[in-house]
């Protein structure tokens, strides 16, 4: 169960790097749209944006089959479009209208897709975890072969009911991965000062569960790891834990001071280790792709967010009648 090093080699297609690129990008300019219609104030409470973390999910969409489900935290547009959710409705329920996947009477936080096999959005820090492992728990007792994706931070790991979960996921050989989004902080606390542990997927071996640390900052260091944790949950085997380092741009939500970690850190970040600028690099160094046709493809991700910005402001607002559906279901 030691961590593993980045394996990921460019053998991967033009086609396949350029799909991560699209993908990544509709996070990126999505989320910076999101946060621009909340500064212009048509986005309400709270809003967590995602920038920075977009290989994580991309990278682990890339591992999954049909019929696989996901669950995650508040943080959660990134994983929507990942799995396919229409950006015009996400963009829309951010809003509060009824074009909104929940009629816009979720909000940022509470948004789900059946279709997509995507079960929210949940607001209470850890909340998901139990509820990941009961999803799993539904598929092993159906036989059908399905592996839930249950997301959660560095923060959410230092809760007990993480600790319960992993006991039953094991004892139970549910097929779920964990997977730690470990973006540094929780709200304004750093994992180092949370945690004299920081080697948050090792706590799986106090449960027997299988596990490593994975370089979230690469998409395709994240699918590969993402392929040996679904292969090793579709065997039979049980649970699997991915702690994926990643790093978040932008405040914790749209409220947030900013004062515990100094620009030049997130800079440095930036210009470092900025997923989709990776693959950029990539698809250009390996000439994969010309600036033209990336070109055309940022043009292409730009349209569908001005198209989603323009959905979520031209729908009506809820009609007041609304009030009284959809409390109990
Ligand atoms: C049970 C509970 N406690 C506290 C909060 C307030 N809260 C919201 S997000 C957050 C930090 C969680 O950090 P992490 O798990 O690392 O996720 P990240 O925000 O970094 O994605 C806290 C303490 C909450 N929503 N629920
Ligand atoms: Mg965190």
């Amino acid at each position: 169960m030691a961590a593993r090093k980045s394996t990921a080699k460019s053998n991967v297609s033009a086609d396949e790097l350029k799909h991560y690129y699209r993908e990544m990008l509709l996070i990126r300019r999505f989320e910076e749209k999101a946060g621009q219609l909340y500064g212009m104030g048509l986005i309400g409470g709270f809003c967590h944006l995602y920038i920075g973390q977009e290989a994580v999910v991309v990278g682990l969409e890339a591992a999954a089959e049909e019929g696989d489900k996901r669950i995650t935290s508040y943080r959660d547009h990134g994983h929507m479009l990942a799995c396919g959710m229409d950006p015009g409705g996400v963009m829309a329920e951010l809003t509060g209208r009824e074009g909104g996947l929940s009629k816009g009477k979720g909000g940022s936080m509470h948004m789900f897709s059946k279709e997509k096999h995507f079960y929210g959005g949940h607001g209470i820090v850890g909340a998901q975890v139990p509820l990941g492992a009961g999803l799993a728990f539904s598929d092993k007792y159906k036989e059908n072969g399905r592996v839930t994706f249950t997301y959660f931070g560095d923060g959410a790991a230092n809760q007990g009911q993480v600790y319960e979960t992993y006991n039953m996921a094991q004892l139970w050989e549910l097929p779920v991965v964990f997977v730690i989004e470990n973006n540094q902080y929780a709200m304004g606390t750093s994992v180092q000062r949370s945690t004299k542990s920081p080697s948050l997927w090792e706590r799986g071996a106090a449960y027997g569960i299988a596990g490593e640390a994975v370089d979230g900052m690469n998409v395709l260091t994240v699918k590969e790891a993402g392929e040996r944790a679904v292969a090793h949950c579709r065997a039979g085997k049980g649970p699997y834990i991915l702690e994926v380092n990643t790093y978040r741009y932008r405040g914790h939500s749209m409220s947030d001071p900013a004062k515990y970690r100094t620009r030049e850190e997130v800079q440095k970040m930036r210009d470092e280790r900025d997923p989709i600028e990776q693959v950029r690099d990539m698809l250009l160094t390996g000439k994969h792709a010309t600036e033209d046709e990336l070109k055309a493809i940022d043009k292409d991700i730009k349209n569908i967010v001005n198209q989603a910005a323009d959905f979520s402001k031209e729908s009506p607002e809820p009609a007041l009648e609304e009030l009284w559906t959809d409390i109990y279901a």
